[in-house]
């Protein structure tokens, strides 16, 4: 990877070099404390477990406006008056960006790279345009993409949704979106492409057929995995659980949600999860519940790594600082042998008050470090402490004997009930969530 790397004779981000790794000790900002690239970690180097990548939203198009004022950082990007240069300008510098950092994937949607046009082929050709441009600058820098998605959200023709919208005319532009979205995707080498549901459900059930808008959605997915099946993309498709925001009710409100939903019309062998911290808090879970959730289906696909603000209760998509609550993530990820195809996307953004350039570098630099850290202790927590072995034998009754023959299918309720009257005595044994909550304290 070459240092430095920007294109043509313009840097974005002067003054900023290649980010390196310092350690704790050091107090420069702009360097990694524990994020070690080629750290190994259990026979596994600290990029291969965690996948970083940058959403090309957050951090090149969305500029600190929020629903009471407009935007309060200036990048120099965006200064092309025309869209498509405007547009060129933000490819090259997210790549600087990205190689600067030293993240190996990134994440976009279809109005991220390319400005939407006047009309359906416009808007496709514009998208093209710019993945090209995208894949010669992949093969440049060896930037990879985690996942793609499209935008069907933010258009005013998607306030009654997309792919649930009760007007035929607007499902028919989500498709062609998605397709295009598709293409790029495939033609960029992503690894995954996301259905984040952002209109997807409802603001009042009175004007509201919701199984048929559920069997919308449905089929319009089994459409996008056909096309994309067709045109040889073999990744996953995720979908993105959130319960609400901009939907009052949003339906794939939780994992739980969304696996029954994926396993009600089919879909589990295509569909995996994409599983994002301030979504879980939203849903009234904890990050590591819906992680649990996903793993315990087979169904953890990829990760949008932020934390909410307790004391909101909206996506706030803050950079994930919480160690405690990452260490409970990287536990679940670690038991379930790790993220495959998936990463840890940041879908997170710096906070309206942060206007310099450097405090996106800083953001990702904190949140990569933070899972750095989380990596290193689960890693260890399991490695050493007997956690994993004292919740085995929390279950040891089910283990031999007459416990094995219920999991094995082999009793009846009448069953159960003879044993229940003869000698099966309940013992009272100790949850232990106190010693189970000192040993994660510590390892930190
Ligand atoms: C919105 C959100 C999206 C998805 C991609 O809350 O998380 O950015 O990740 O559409
Ligand atoms: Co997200």
């Amino acid at each position: 990877m070459p240092n430095h790397y920007f294109v043509g004779d313009h840097e974005y981000f002067p003054g900023i070099g290649n980010i390196p790794y310092e350690g704790r000790e050091s107090d420069n900002p702009l360097a990694f404390k524990f994020y070690q690239r080629d750290r190994l970690v259990g026979g596994k180097t600290m990029q291969q477990h965690l996948r970083f990548a940058v959403c090309y939203w957050h951090t090149f198009c969305a500029k600190g406006s929020d629903a009471f004022g407009t935007d309060s950082q200036t990048f120099p990007w965006d200064t092309p008056k025309n869209p498509m240069m405007a547009a060129r300008a933000r490819m090259d510098a997210a790549f600087e960006f990205f190689t600067k950092l030293g993240v190996p994937y990134y994440c976009f949607h279809d109005r991220d790279m390319a400005p939407e046009g006047a009309f359906v082929a416009e808007s496709e050709r514009n998208l093209a345009t710019m993945a090209a441009f995208a894949k010669e600058r992949q093969d440049e820098t060896g930037m990879k993409l985690l996942w793609g998605t499209a935008n069907v959200f933010g258009h005013p023709r998607y306030m009654n949704g997309a792919a649930t919208n009760p007007d035929f005319a607007v499902v028919t532009h989500a498709a062609a979106q998605v397709k295009a979205a598709l293409d790029a995707t495939v033609l960029l080498g992503g690894e995954n492409y996301v259905f984040w549901g952002g209109r997807e459900g409802y603001s009042t059930l009175l004007n509201t057929d919701t199984r048929r808008e559920l069997d919308h959605m449905a089929h319009f997915l089994e459409l996008a995995r056909d096309y994309g099946r067709s045109i040889g993309f073999k990744g996953h498709f995720l979908i993105e659980p959130k319960p609400m925001e901009p939907s009052k009710h949003q339906y794939d409100f939780d994992a739980q949600t969304v696996i029954g939903f994926l396993r009600h019309y089919g879909l589990a062998g295509d569909f995996k999860l994409n599983v994002e911290a301030n979504h879980a808090t939203l849903a009234g879970h904890s990050f590591s519940h819906e992680l649990q959730m996903c793993t315990d289906a087979g169904l953890l696909g990829s990760i949008d790594a932020n934390r909410g603000d307790p004391q909101n209760g909206w996506d706030t998509d803050q950079f994930p600082t919480d160690i405690y609550d990452a260490v409970h993530a990287m536990l679940v990820v670690l038991a379930d042998g790790g993220l495959k195809s998936g990463g840890f996307n940041f879908d997170a953004r710096v906070r309206r008050e942060s206007v310099d350039l450097d405090d996106i570098f800083i953001g990702h630099i904190g949140g990569m470090d933070t899972f750095a850290r989380a990596l290193d202790v689960a890693y260890r927590i399991r490695e050493n402490s007997d956690l994993g072995e004292r919740k085995l034998r929390r279950y040891s009754s089910f283990d031999s004997g007459d416990g094995a023959r219920f999991e094995q299918g082999e009793m009846n309720l009448a069953s159960l009930r003879d044993l229940a009257a003869s000698e099966h005595k309940p013992v009272r044994a100790s949850g232990k969530q106190e010693w189970y909550e000192n040993v994660i304290n510590q390892y930190l």
